[in-house]
């Protein structure tokens, strides 16, 4: 038997279930890219809201292209377990905030429709760093444009990608998409929808079949869509909504409301996530599956300790940062999440820009030590190879995968070339590094370690260099 609004009444009773009306009321919230995170994060302080009587926070979710995930979510109702885990202990939950399901490139008028319907509130995105496009933003102004007709209420229009300034890009990426027909809807966009930044943080992984497996014995009911998150989790949102009382709402949901979201951002992407990849690109070449056997490696261990304390943190807003990097070092320990290192070095090329080139630059500015990133660099162009330090042989998911791979297939007969070719694209260094003598200096060093003597060995050499 499965999950679903006629069978949740079997869920043990130590577990959350909704019992708010779930059908009575149409959804306040469009959510486009309906994947894992967004369902353990937002989702569940949409459902916290709704569980405290204001109807206006039901969800209706918006898978970008595949359809399997809304199918299996439709079965169940839009209902789906999340387990919990910390050293805290283990805690299963069942939200309900998941009202309506559709996939945008199978029913774009629907999505459209939901946009521009009045009980809308607010459009909430997580479609990743490559979603960015002129479709996305096209999107939305079709959406809008409905409503601007229908003399309807402007919207909250909230990116929660991992990109700096996610709302600003959000809302130039709109702007750009408009065409001259376009001019009254921007004009309406701009007086009437708030596009505020903000940092969303929680671990979520992809769920495993051990995950599937565990929300089995603990509902007593199959769940296929069950996930397996950490009792962590952030939102700070920038203080600019269509509808200023959503400030205070949000806040006694547990979400950070503030005119300074930037440094907030600025941390994440570059403690949390740069650590992130440069394990997940570690792990992948030296065939360490998750981020737990990462960071519970030693010297991976203290080479991150190390990245975030020497070359991340001199460049951060957030003063607190020592008190962040030992949070991020347990969470990244957290045994339950089995955060699956092919799965965070999927999009490398897009999510590298934001991650590790402005922590090298303020290195630099400073004339101090980026090693750490150097290796990290290194580790990455060896990654494109495609093949694992034991031999086994992995795809490369990525949009640049192709050109990527083209670079570095010769990186064993012709290695400096090589490191050269990858370190001129300004897609993933940005302008000021391309060509710096001395980056590509160290890049270089690195990446001959890593060749002759392992990424393990390269990466206890630094250490013992730098102690
Ligand atoms: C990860 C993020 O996959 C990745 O690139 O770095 O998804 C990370 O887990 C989240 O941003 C945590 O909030």
């Amino acid at each position: 038997m499965q999950l679903s609004t006629a069978t949740r009444h079997r869920v043990p009773s130590t577990i959350h279930v909704p019992t708010y009306d779930r059908t009575g009321h149409a959804p306040g919230v469009v959510h486009l890219g309906l994947g894992a995170f967004h369902r353990a994060h937002q989702a569940m302080v949409f459902d916290q809201l709704l569980a405290g009587g204001d109807m206006r926070w039901g969800i209706h979710g918006v898978g970008m292209t595949r359809p399997d995930l809304v199918n299996q979510l439709r079965a169940q109702d839009g209902l789906y377990a999340v387990r919990i885990a910390s050293a805290q202990g283990v805690q299963w939950r069942v939200p309900g905030a998941l009202w309506r399901m559709d996939v945008a490139t199978t029913a774009r008028d629907a999505v459209v429709q939901a946009i521009a319907a009045p009980s809308t509130r607010w459009v909430t995105i997580t479609v990743t760093e490559k979603g960015y496009t002129p479709t996305l933003a096209r999107l939305l102004l079709d959406g809008l444009r409905l409503r601007q007709q229908g003399g309807l209420p402007g919207l909250t229009i909230a990116s929660c990608d991992n990109l700096q300034s996610n709302g600003h890009q959000l809302q130039a990426l709109v702007s750009a998409a408009a065409t001259a027909n376009d001019a009254d809807v921007v004009h309406w966009v701009q007086a009437h929808c708030a596009f505020p930044c903000s940092m969303v943080d929680r671990i979520v992984p992809a769920a495993t079949p051990e995950v599937t497996a565990a929300a089995h014995a603990a509902l007593g009911l199959q769940d296929t869509c069950a996930l397996s998150t950490e009792a962590f989790w952030e939102w700070v949102i920038e203080d600019r909504f269509a509808d200023p009382a959503d400030a205070a709402l949000l806040q006694s949901a547990g979400v950070r409301v503030t005119g300074d979201v930037h440094s907030y951002e600025e941390a994440k992407l570059r403690m949390l996530n740069g650590s992130h990849s440069a394990m997940a690109l570690m792990g992948a070449v030296t065939a360490r599956a998750c981020i737990a056997d990462c960071i519970g490696t030693p010297h991976i261990g203290t080479f991150v300790e190390r990245l975030m304390s020497r070359e991340v943190a001199p460049h951060l807003a957030r003063h607190d940062w020592a008190d962040y990097r030992d949070a991020l070092i347990t969470r990244f320990g957290n045994p339950y999440l089995k955060h699956s290192v092919h799965q965070i070095a999927t999009d490398s090329s897009q999510k590298i820009p934001q991650r590790w080139p402005p922590s090298v630059l303020g290195q630099m500015a400073q004339g101090a030590s980026f090693e750490h990133h150097a290796l990290a660099a290194a580790v990455f162009l060896r990654y494109t190879l495609g093949v694992d330090e034991q031999g086994e042989a992995y795809a490369l998911n990525d949009p640049q995968a192709e050109s990527l791979m083209a670079i570095g297939v010769a990186q064993r007969t012709e290695p400096e070339a090589c490191v050269r070719a990858l370190l001129a694209r300004q897609d993933l260094w940005g302008n000021a590094l391309p060509g710096h003598a001395a980056w590509t200096a160290r890049v270089t060093h690195w990446h001959q370690q890593i060749l002759q003597h392992g990424v393990d060995a390269a990466i206890q050499q630094l250490l013992e260099q730098n102690a």
